[in-house]
């Protein structure tokens, strides 16, 4: 019993986005003021991405990292964890899969960086899953609602910027507002952008996510630096040639859980996924055949991620 909305402790958490629209219309306020931010174009340099099925935390005085991001959200929603103490931040980008444990995971990992901070308080913002036709983010509101209220530790609902107040009819078809944002680190603003680079390995983790484990990989440690991918295992696609022959529209109807609305680059990202998988279908041989993490440090002249050689 420990989701707070609107500064009140809440008995029960929202059963839907409406509902807790309708009971604290002040979320349709700190909607409407992230919905009036410019979208921004970020560049690589100091950006750590995420990627669906992935989260990362950090400090703000993190020197490898200015911004943590996500995009291509659609139906999945962007999570935004912070102790307002410290400063302390973890963001994951949550499908349907996975989320009791990521939740509970990235809530610890912010307690453990804000340890020292005597003052302070733990603050969720949810940005992206706008009303699709299956309501696939409902769903995941839903859960989300239900696994932060698990926690022990009171956790602040901030902003929460999905279902109808993240979307927009356009020619009789629900369309996403924001598909992405940005949380600057060192001062915790938060606003809609979107990634061209997806940093380091982006088919290997795209094939995770495709046909990998439903787990959310932590791809951060902060104290060291690094950026760290795997180990892990995914299944060979079957007729993953087939897949390859087909056209544009029946990839993007097949491979989207939101067809009608994805970013211009799906097709064209989903293709070099699926080629990776082709190339590589048995990761834990080809990819991590020692068992080790992948892991990336950020180079000091170019302040991209580059293989770090240990
Ligand atoms: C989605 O939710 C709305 C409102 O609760 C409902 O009317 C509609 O039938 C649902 N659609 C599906 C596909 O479940
Ligand atoms: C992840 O996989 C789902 C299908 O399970 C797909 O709709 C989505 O676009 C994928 N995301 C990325 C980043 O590859
Ligand atoms: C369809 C719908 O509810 N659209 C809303 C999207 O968000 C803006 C800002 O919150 C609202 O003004 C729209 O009504």
């Amino acid at each position: 019993m420990v989701l707070v909305l609107n500064g009140v402790l809440q008995a029960k958490c929202p059963q839907d986005t409406q509902s807790l629209y309708h009971s604290h219309p002040i979320y349709r306020e700190t909607a409407g003021q992230l919905l009036s931010i410019p979208n921004k174009v970020i560049g690589p340099v100091g950006l750590l991405y995420v990627m669906q099925r992935e989260f990362a935390s950090t400090i703000p005085h993190d020197k490898n990292v200015n911004i943590l991001g996500s995009d291509s959200a659609t139906t999945c929603i962007i999570v935004v964890v912070r102790h307002t103490g410290s400063g302390a931040v973890a963001l994951a980008h949550l499908d349907g899969t996975g989320i009791d444990e990521a939740v509970c995971t990235m809530t610890q990992r912010v307690q453990e960086l804000a340890l020292g901070y005597p003052e302070g308080r733990i603050e969720l913002q949810l940005v992206g899953g706008y009303s699709d036709p299956n309501n696939y983010s409902e769903e995941i509101f839903f859960n989300l609602m239900n696994s932060f209220h698990k926690q022990p530790v009171e956790i602040d609902l901030t902003l929460a910027c999905v279902g109808q107040l993240n979307t927009t009819v356009r020619g009789g078809i629900a369309w996403p507002l924001v598909y992405g944002v940005g949380v600057n680190i060192k001062t915790g603003e938060i606003f809609p952008a979107t990634f061209p680079d997806k940093g380091p390995e982006s088919s290997l983790r795209s094939a995770k996510n495709l046909t990998g484990p439903p787990e959310v990989m932590d791809v951060y440690d902060c104290n060291m630096g690094l950026l760290r991918i795997g180990p892990f295992n995914y299944k060979p696609l079957r007729g993953v040639d087939l897949w390859l022959e087909q056209n544009d529209e029946f990839i993007l109807r097949h491979l989207s859980t939101s067809p009608d609305v994805e970013p211009p680059h799906f097709v064209e990202e989903m293709r070099a996924t699926l080629k990776y998988i082709r190339e590589n279908p048995f990761p834990a041989v080809t990819v991590f055949g020692d068992n080790r993490p992948h892991y990336f440090r950020r180079d000091e002249n170019t302040g991209l991620w580059t293989p770090a050689v240990f």
